[in-house]
């Protein structure tokens, strides 16, 4: 699928150390090394179910990636960013039905609106953006062959739901029973398991399943639902997790460096693909880091399409807001920190942009400075230590104030916030 445009990517002039990015990984709860081999990094980023418009909860989280992908490029290393849109699926087809349109066409004007979001937020593209429509062959292929190695099973529909088309079809579920790295990824205990899979797109309650968290793998098709070729399968349509197992793996090989989406995608999401994709390919495949963001609130509430409580960007781009400004306000939170969105943080953002604005304004110095060398140095260090994208912004903070204050200084520090935290001043 097409993807949205790209922005520019100044090259610093001053030489990367070469350290480095650590981040936290969930799975081994500790900071681990990520990128660099063979001079390559790999990134699959959980990408939007398009029904409704960018929240900032979404936005936190494609900024946060964007902000690992500007440390790897600036390091040298050639990055290969995949991202997902789950342009089927439950959410989708029921707000389709509710606002009585098409689903095809929700899903086609959200993306669209994402994607003016993301190009407003300056956010790099992937170099793949991909379907879950388009990625159905790769499916069907990945749930044969896991029948045929006996690690999937076949539960019939009941005779009143089928499709005609779906008459006489089962869906197809993981035996979990089979595979040992189930849990690695949340090391959740199964009683954590079974209180949110339900909430969370999962079936706990489908009579015929061998354990009520094994996911589904294919949906037979339904009356009234959308469904596609499915071989040996039948009729039907992917469950949610195989499609970010497939896509992952066809776009970047059997293990990447990192998958990232939000806390909630912990489990089963996360779990759930990792333990499909060990199944298809072994134990050591798939991510070698699972990343996530912290949940972003609106009055301490986690920020949902469901619960509705969304501050969209593209209506507080519609207000005037600067999405410099956005992007900043987004920056001054760790991204491992759960937080609320308040107008103040949007304010004070405002207010650090016009500092930095001033500053980069005087920045007309002929040549780099000490302090211009070193900022670059601290912003670039503060991030590769887990995305310490606040303590980013202090190093720039304290260098836009003296040079507001008339220290010179060149454009480099400019730059380097262009390139770096993706904010142009
Ligand atoms: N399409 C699936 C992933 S395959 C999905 O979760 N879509 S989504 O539209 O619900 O969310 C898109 C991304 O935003 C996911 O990575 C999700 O974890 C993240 N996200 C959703 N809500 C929030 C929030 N309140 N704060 C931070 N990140 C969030
Ligand atoms: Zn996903």
């Amino acid at each position: 699928m097409k993807t949205w445009s790209t922005t520019t990517l100044p090259r610093l002039p001053i030489e990367h150390d070469g350290a480095p990015v650590r981040v936290h990984d969930t799975a081994g709860d500790r900071p681990v090394e990520v990128g660099g081999t063979d001079g390559r990094a790999r990134l699959y980023v959980c990408g939007i179910t398009p029904y409704d418009a960018t929240h900032l909860g979404h936005a936190a989280t494609y900024v946060t990636f964007d902000v690992l992908q500007r440390a790897w490029r600036d390091a040298g290393l050639q990055v290969t960013y995949v991202q997902n849109v789950t342009d089927v699926d439950e959410p989708l087809l029921e707000r389709a039905e509710r606002d009585g349109i098409a689903w095809q066409d929700l899903a086609r004007r959200e993306i669209d609106l994402f994607f003016a979001d993301m190009e407003a937020l300056r956010v790099l593209p992937p170099d793949h953006y991909v379907g879950a429509v388009e990625g159905i062959p790769d499916d069907v292929s990945a749930v044969e062959r896991l029948l045929a190695a006996g690690t999937a099973y076949r539960v019939p529909v009941p005779q009143a739901e089928a499709s005609a088309e779906g008459a006489g079809g089962a869906d197809v579920y993981l035996d979990l029973s089979t595979q040992d790295s189930f849990g690695a990824v949340s090391g959740w205990t199964r009683e954590q398991m079974l209180e949110v899979f339900a909430d969370r797109g999962g079936d706990p309650q489908r009579a015929g399943k061998r354990d009520p968290l094994d996911p589904l793998l294919w949906r037979s098709a339904r009356q009234g639902e959308p469904h596609w070729e499915g071989g040996s399968l039948g009729r039907g349509r992917p469950g949610w997790h195989i499609e970010c197992s497939t896509i992952a793996q066809r776009y970047l090989g059997p293990a990447f460096d990192v998958q990232g989406g939000g806390t909630d995608l912990v489990f089963p999401h996360h779990e759930m693909s990792a333990v499909q994709a060990a199944a298809l390919c072994g134990d050591d495949c798939f991510a070698r880091a699972y990343v996530h963001q912290a949940m972003v609130g609106l009055d301490g509430e986690k920020m949902s399409k469901s619960k509705g409580n969304l501050v969209l960007v593209s209506r507080l781009r519609a207000t005037g807001v600067d999405p410099m400004a956005i992007r900043l306000a987004l920056l001054a939170q760790h991204y491992r920190t759960e937080w609320s969105w308040t107008d103040q943080i949007l304010r004070e953002a405002g207010e650090r942009l016009d500092l930095w604005r001033r500053a980069a304004d005087m920045a007309a110095h002929d040549s780099v400075t000490e302090p211009d060398a070193s900022t670059v140095r601290r912003v670039r260090e503060r991030i590769a230590d887990d995305l310490d994208t606040p303590g980013a912004l202090d190093a720039v903070d304290d260098w836009a104030t003296t040079v507001a204050a008339g220290e010179p200084a060149s454009r480099l520090v400019a730059d380097a916030v262009d390139a770096l935290l993706g904010v142009q001043v």
